[in-house]
């Protein structure tokens, strides 16, 4: 199954844990096919905290969803995400946005990810990996929701360190 994620972070060394985040989802045999790039991103929801840097991953995995759900949950515990308010600052936060075409809406798990469509911190870096990818829902391709969206936050590209 080919799975869209989105990785975030807010606290620490952003970048690092973003890293790491993948570095550990590859260790528990998930097949990282795609990475986008690492975008800077003002909060939304809860707009009192720091900047985040966010990432859209690709990735091959024989895992079913809520096994991936509970694998995203065991990663985030290991980057010591503590819970505090809800949508608050975090090390880390692995959310599925898209398992291929399923289409799943049970208590502990809605796919696609019934936010993605009203972020830009999750659109931007989407549409940098899957364009053309239809959501399976809206039938509308990830470019076109980009292009539509009302969020105004920003979502700014972070710069490549020089070699
Ligand atoms: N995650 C949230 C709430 N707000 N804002 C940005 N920019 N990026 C996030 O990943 C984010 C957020 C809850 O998961
Ligand atoms: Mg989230
Ligand atoms: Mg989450």
């Amino acid at each position: 199954m080919i799975y869209f994620l989105s990785l975030g972070s807010n606290l620490g060394n952003k970048t690092r844990n973003l890293a790491r985040a993948g570095r550990l989802l590859g260790e528990c045999g998930m097949e990282i096919l795609t990475a986008s790039s690492i975008y800077l991103t003002e909060p939304v929801d809860n707009r009192d905290q720091p900047w985040f840097a966010n990432q859209a991953l690709e990735v091959r995995s024989v895992f079913d969803p809520p096994a991936l759900l509970r694998l995203a949950k065991s990663i985030e515990a290991r980057m010591k995400r503590v819970p505090t308010v809800a949508k608050g600052p975090r090390t880390i936060d692995i959310d599925i946005l898209l398992a291929g075409d399923l289409v799943i809406d049970t208590p502990e798990l809605v796919i696609p990810h019934p936010r993605l469509v009203q972020r830009n911190f999750v659109l931007v870096p989407l549409a940098e990996i899957a364009p053309d990818f239809v959501h399976p829902v809206l039938g509308k391709t990830i470019r076109e929701l980009a292009l539509a969206s009302a969020d105004s936050a920003r979502v700014i590209a972070k710069k490549r360190r020089r070699a």
